[in-house]
């Protein structure tokens, strides 16, 4: 059986730039090299990991994608975690998956070994990982399981999506062939690495097509916008909550700064904008100061990517296109009927060798999201002239901000531990920047006391930093319905 499809496709630009900063440049090759040590260090004694789960927590950048490639090449299940989530969250997504080993860089092997000592699971420092070692790899079959990604949902925990090496490639394949990725593309990375924005549409993407990638710790609009005035790239991938940002710093440079920065952007041959809805006054701002029209795309962890305008043709404000290649794209409405014409909102369900394999040892939950083999995505849609437009989700409970999906209940859970309050919802309400924004409306213990800047402080630690509420709003008691259960709209109604 020959290797991994993505391995082959890496040979084939083994002299090409994958990862460039402005000190180093790392080519394929040196990618390939490093995977097939960093692959051997895990094996040790071992022939193939056989979907043993590896949590991956290194930086972006050429030992991220070396890391998980050996992962993959060894026959390991890859779990990436958030950087900057707290240890809670990180013991929860260790446990979850039953992760038997951890591969982290220096300085996060240094945050995270009291944790897997306490749970006896294996820390790898990639960092002290020099000596080339080879040893034969595995074979590995494109059905077998190669990610498991948490995403939050309607349950408060969130739950683990597994994909499998074929449905990766699936993913790829789509947006490679719709939006012409080639080898001569370059784009910046600033998109965390534990979700599929970064790691597919951006890094797989780009590494498929022998693309050079440019990393960067997180997003800084300064330094970002310094190599897009020196024309460093052809593509680029954000979330709208970025877009945001870019104009205000495009508001805020000297004429002389924003004309080059503005020369940059227009130079490249494309920008796209997903993970949450792309306001229509943010896509035609946009295009008033630069000149480019983003290409608007959505998504979902389980499916990849679904819907997108078009790369040749009409990018409509406030609409997402049609269904992207070997995607399946339906609407079906609450009484079961499947859509078949225009202006009629129904549930977006997909089905295609992009859609995820199940939920992580949860066999009930992965029954219930599957609608006669459509997976069934919670949002709704129309379809309005030839495109989808997405009209919001289902469940109240799901916040989308900054780009992130976040359970209302997993928050909940959280400040329930709060002394001061007795009850509390959460709430996505919408806003400029951030999309929605963490709201929470919470019920005091008599005589108590609270304001934002403290319950802020009081959530750091237990919550990563775009889960902590944003905004406070403090009631005498939370509306209810005939049943005794808190109405989210009701209390939605109270905060507008
Ligand atoms: C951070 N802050 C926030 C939020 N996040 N405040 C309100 N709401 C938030 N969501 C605050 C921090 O508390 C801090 O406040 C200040 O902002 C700066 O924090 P920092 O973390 O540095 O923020 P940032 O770097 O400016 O982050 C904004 C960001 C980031 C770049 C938009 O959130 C990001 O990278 N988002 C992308 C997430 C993503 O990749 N999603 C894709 C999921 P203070 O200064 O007071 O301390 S995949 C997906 O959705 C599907 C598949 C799809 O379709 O793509
Ligand atoms: P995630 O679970 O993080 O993969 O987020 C997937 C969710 O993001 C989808 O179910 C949508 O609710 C939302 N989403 C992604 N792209 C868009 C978009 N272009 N417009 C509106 N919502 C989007």
């Amino acid at each position: 059986m020959p290797e991994l499809p993505l391995i082959g496709r890496a040979r084939q630009h083994a002299n090409n730039v994958a990862f460039r900063s402005v000190m180093t440049s790392h080519t394929y090759q040196q990618l390939l090299d490093r995977s097939a040590t960093l692959a051997a260090a895990l094996l040790g004694e071992a022939d193939d990991l056989n979907e043993a789960r590896v949590a991956l927590l290194v930086a972006p950048g050429p030992e991220y994608v070396a890391s998980q490639w050996a992962i993959w090449r060894a026959g390991g299940i890859k779990v990436p975690i958030c950087l900057s989530a707290t240890e809670p969250e990180w013991e929860y997504s260790l446990t979850d998956s039953g992760a038997s080993a951890v591969m982290a860089d220096a300085p996060m092997a240094a945050k995270i070994a009291p944790l897997c000592q306490r749970l006896s699971v294996r820390l790898v420092n990639v960092d002290s990982i020099a000596a080339a070692t080879t040893k034969v790899l595995p074979e590995i079959s494109p059905d077998r399981r190669a990610m498991i990604l948490y995403t939050s949902g309607t349950t408060s925990k969130p739950k683990g999506v597994v994909t499998t090496h074929a449905n990766i490639q699936a993913q790829i394949e789509s947006l490679v062939t719709a939006w012409e990725w080639s080898a001569a593309d370059r784009i910046p990375l600033f998109l965390p690495l534990h979700h599929i924005h970064g790691i597919i549409n951006v890094t797989s993407c780009a590494l498929w097509s022998g693309a050079t990638i440019e990393p960067f710790a997180k997003f800084d609009a300064a330094s970002i916008l310094d190599r897009v005035r020196a024309d460093a790239y052809t593509l680029f991938m954000a979330v709208p909550t970025i877009y945001v940002k870019l104009i205000q710093s495009l508001e805020a440079a000297s004429p002389a700064d924003r004309a080059a920065f503005v020369a940059g952007f227009k130079k490249m041959r494309l920008m796209v904008s997903g993970s949450a809805a792309l306001p229509a006054s943010v896509h035609e701002q946009w295009t008033a100061l630069t000149g480019q029209k983003l290409l608007e795309r959505y998504g979902m962890t389980e499916i990849g990517m679904a819907l997108s305008n078009p790369f040749h043709g009409e990018r409509r404000p406030g609409a997402v296109g049609v269904p992207l290649p070997g995607v399946e794209v339906r609407l079906k409405t609450e009484a079961g009927k499947i859509i078949t014409g225009e202006d009629e909102p129904g549930e977006i369900q997909v089905r295609g060798p992009g859609v995820f394999r199940a939920y992580w040892n949860r066999p009930e939950a992965s029954a219930e999201s599957f609608d006669d083999g459509w997976f069934r995505t919670g949002d709704m849609a129309v379809i309005e002239r030839g495109y989808y437009r997405i009209m919001g989700r289902l469940s109240v409970d799901i916040i989308k901000s900054g780009g992130y999906k976040l359970s209302a209940l997993e928050i909940e859970a959280a400040l329930l531990e709060h002394p001061d309050i007795r009850e509390c919802a959460v709430l996505g309400l919408p806003d400029d920047t951030w999309g929605e924004a963490v709201t929470a409306v919470v019920v005091l213990k008599s005589d108590a006391t609270l304001e934002l800047p403290a319950l802020r402080e009081w959530c750091k630690g237990r919550l990563s930093v775009y889960k902590i509420p944003h905004r406070l709003r403090v009631l005498p008691e939370l509306p209810r319905n005939a049943m005794g259960k808190v109405t989210k709209p009701a209390v939605r109604a109270l905060c507008s």
